[in-house]
């Protein structure tokens, strides 16, 4: 699949090989990153790349002002074949997720978002949303993102002897706020958030619901994590997380906000969609439906728990006392506790082969580009196939770190012993033999 670059392009081909290279030889526990399948990978890398495809496979009828696959909606001649990719992929995604209207053109989370207020709020409105140092995303307000700039936003956050949602809290502010919109979802929360209480608060306040399920996509597609879709009037997500697909962002809403979602997408915030994208969106979302993936999710979850477990015996403390879903946070304690900070434990890692992020903690004492945390999650370790024993082994490795945080020599051994256990976990073997 790089034979071209290879031997056009040399300096660009070693560059991409290294990478490859690092992503087989490391543990990857980033909690957001996946390993798309061979199938997702050849999507993404095809001639579908050239075609300029504004609009949408269909159009409103004028008339009845319904969606019809049968009217034009491109801007451009010659899309007939890329209607029937887009038209695959919004079709698997209302089926996974039993969407009424799916709009799989947002290259990213972060669009997906800005599409999604730009359809439920005015700027100016207030919107009650989940602040970033207790899991929330930039876009979800923060005041360096277009979210936080444009609306007003007040946060919510976990209580803080449970570390999870206490939803009279949230009830509270929003009684008190009369927020326009309230968004959920989070980029760092391990445990279940319950959307049905969200809608019931939404509701009693009159607000509206947006949900982010970018992290969770791939656990509510098999039924592991509360499906949002029926609550929120629109979800969005990425889809390169759990739920295993390219790089990129989809919107999902009830039929009412379809128009205005489409228009919000293209042409409110983006131009021409990224078919090859959109098409390897459609080959991820085949794969979601078969039965297999499901195994996979709960696997995911499994992993997840397993790890967990092994680093609290390792005498790791976690946020919220562990987790229900892919991810857990590693507190490291505070400024003063004598310990390396997120950022330290992040470098200490990376020299060891194992890759994660530092994340802050709730009431975190230190900055966020210090931190206190540590995010972890098992999505791609699940996809190498990995199981709980070997959850254990990682747990393990990552206590060996913490202990020789600031010993060179010591990383340097840890990391080979990681690239050691990962060659039992073969990934794009026959990439990596026609690199060589
Ligand atoms: N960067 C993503 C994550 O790691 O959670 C959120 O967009």
């Amino acid at each position: 699949m790089m034979q071209f670059i290879k031997k056009n392009d040399p300096e660009l081909f070693d560059a991409m090989f290294n990478e490859l290279k690092r992503q087989t030889e490391n543990l990857e526990l980033i909690a957001s990153e996946n390993f798309v399948s061979r199938t997702v990978l050849e999507a993404a890398g095809s001639v579908l790349t050239n075609k300029y495809a504004e609009g949408y496979p269909y159009r409103y009828s004028r008339k009845t002002g319904k969606l019809k696959y049968k009217l034009y909606g491109r801007y451009y001649g010659g899309c007939e074949y890329i209607d029937e990719v887009e038209k695959l992929a919004i079709e698997r995604a209302k089926k996974i997720y039993g969407a009424d209207h799916v709009n799989v053109q947002p290259h990213s989370g972060s669009q997906a978002n800005m599409a999604a207020y730009f359809s439920l709020v005015k700027p100016g409105d207030t919107v009650l949303s989940l602040e970033l140092s207790h899991g929330g995303h930039l876009t979800h307000g923060h005041p360096l993102s277009f979210s936080g700039m444009m609306y007003d936003i007040v946060a919510y956050g976990v209580n803080k002897d449970t570390e999870v949602f206490d939803y009279n809290e949230i009830r509270e502010l929003a009684i008190k706020h009369e927020p326009k919109m309230i968004l959920t979802g989070a980029s760092a929360y391990p445990r279940e958030i319950d959307f049905a209480k969200f809608k019931e608060i939404a509701d009693e306040v009159g607000a509206k619901l947006m949900v982010d399920m970018a992290h969770i996509a791939g656990l509510v597609a098999t039924g592991e994590h509360q499906n949002p879709v029926p609550y929120a009037d629109i979800v969005t997500t990425t889809t390169h997380k759990t739920l295993r697909g390219p790089r990129g962002g989809m919107i999902l809403c009830k039929e009412k906000f379809a128009k205005e979602v489409d228009k919000q997408v293209f042409p409110g915030t983006q131009g021409g969609p990224l078919e090859h994208v959109i098409a390897a969106k459609a080959a991820a979302f085949q794969e979601a439906l078969q039965d297999d993936f499901s195994q996979y999710q709960k696997q995911i979850v499994k992993n997840a728990q397993a790890l967990a477990t092994a680093l609290k015996e390792n005498n790791f403390r976690l946020v919220a006392d562990g987790t229900d879903t892919h991810l857990m946070l590693i507190d490291l304690g505070n400024k003063d506790s004598g310990g390396p900070s997120g950022k330290k434990m992040e470098g200490a890692l990376d020299k060891a082969g194992i890759t994660a992020n530092k994340n802050t903690v709730p009431f975190d004492s230190r900055p966020p580009f210090v931190a206190s945390g540590i995010r972890l999650g098992t999505p791609a370790l699940t996809t190498r196939g990995m199981k709980e024993k070997d959850m254990k082994q990682v747990a393990d490795f990552i206590a060996e770190v913490f202990q020789n945080y600031d010993d060179k020599e010591k990383l340097a051994e840890i990391k080979k012993n990681v690239r050691e256990f990962c060659a039992n976990f073969p990934l794009y073997p026959d990439l990596l033999k026609e690199g060589k």
